[in-house]
């Protein structure tokens, strides 16, 4: 029997189920959709053992997170499509389905009538991602942090991911994969910069995070202008609220995405950039600290070096954390990334005056 067979036979009797089909792009977990004899759909999803050390506490952490946002939904007093949180099906003990290799399975509500923008075309779905995700922040902190695992122990440690790089690179190398010169140079070049978050730790906001705020994850509804869900909750952990800004920033200000056809197409556009902030600042403001605000630069080109060190050296090692359809797409990735890194840079000093400007004219 099929895995996902097995899986679903957990939380569904046979008959009803009708049609299991593959769902979505991630590039860890594997993701299908149910269709019923009732004809309602919903996800079932595979957590990657090879990734998650620990995937039944993955489905633990997301239940604690989808209890606390069903009984305090963030709102918005200016918005009347409310924000939903997926629920999670229980099966025949329990909500997770252990399989023999050691991966867990979840079944949840698929949000009808919603969509995914995986680049955006709008300033003003800029502000909407920025808002979303900053009443996401505002609405965790009344959770307390202590009732999560940690689910991906040195995730966001940058130092860790250049030592493991470091590791796979000195590796003695026969065969391919070959080392990629844009990419070995990228890393140099970012080297001493890995830090840059870590040092200021004391003097930035903590808090809970999303983890993997990227635009896939924020549900459109069909006009794409407004959000109604944002979905995905397998990194939510205790962190510095400028990871989560950090990486929304690099995912939603690249108008290219993540995947172009030619990774010199990525950019970081300053406009998207301010609508994004001036979004984030009207639901979460209040929770940044003046070293924050200084920093969102720092933050948006250090996660962003990070994903490409993480794409390379997962190239460099054999693609055995991100799920790849042709060998060098990880190559592809990193490089498409560190572009990006590298065109944040290059606007450090616009970008960082878009939000002195931003800040002022909201003490006027
Ligand atoms: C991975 O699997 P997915 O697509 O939800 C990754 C994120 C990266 C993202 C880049 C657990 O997320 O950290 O930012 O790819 N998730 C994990 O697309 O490593
Ligand atoms: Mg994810």
């Amino acid at each position: 029997m099929k895995p996902e067979l097995r899986a679903v036979r957990f939380f569904l009797a046979a008959d009803d189920i009708v049609r299991i089909a593959p769902f979505g792009d991630g590039n860890v977990n594997d993701t299908y959709c149910v269709t019923l004899a009732s004809g309602e759909q919903r996800i079932l999803q595979r957590i990657n053992p090879a990734v998650f050390p620990d995937p039944m506490a993955v489905i633990g952490n997301m239940l604690v997170v989808t209890e606390h946002l069903r009984r305090f939904p963030p709102r918005d007093p200016g918005r009347e499509t409310p924000f939903r949180t997926p629920l999670l099906y229980p099966g025949r003990s329990g909500y997770a389905f252990r399989d023999r290799d050691g991966s867990a399975w979840r079944m949840m509500e698929l949000i009808t009538g919603a969509r995914t923008c995986r680049t955006i075309t709008s300033p003003g779905q800029a502000r909407e991602t920025g808002r979303m995700l900053g009443l996401f922040h505002s609405q965790l902190r009344t959770l307390d942090p202590q009732s999560l695992v940690d689910t991906l122990p040195g995730f966001h440690d940058t130092n860790s991911y250049l030592h493991r790089y470091d590791r796979v690179r000195s590796e003695p190398r026969r065969h391919i994969p070959e080392p990629d010169r844009f990419c070995d140079l990228a890393v140099e070049k970012g080297r001493d910069r890995v830090n840059l978050l870590t040092e200021r730790r004391d003097r930035l906001s903590h808090g809970i995070i999303h983890g993997d705020p990227k635009m896939d994850n924020f549900l459109f509804d069909q006009s794409c202008e407004t959000i109604v869900s944002l979905i995905d909750l397998d990194t939510v952990r205790p962190g510095l609220l400028l990871h989560d800004l950090g990486d929304a920033l690099r995912s939603c200000c690249n108008r290219a995405g993540e995947a172009p056809d030619k990774p010199g197409d990525a950019g970081f556009d300053p406009g998207l950039y301010a609508a994004w902030l001036e979004g984030y600042l009207s639901t979460a403001g209040g929770l940044l600290t003046d070293e924050d605000k200084k920093s969102v630069v720092d933050g948006a080109m250090l996660i962003t070096f990070e994903l490409g060190l993480r794409f390379y050296t997962d190239y460099l090692a054999g693609n055995r954390y991100f799920k790849v359809s042709y060998p060098e797409q990880n190559l592809r990735r990193a490089r498409t990334q560190f572009h990006l890194a590298e065109s944040i840079d290059r606007q450090r000093d616009r970008l960082a005056a878009v939000f002195t400007d931003l800040t002022a004219a909201g003490k006027k």
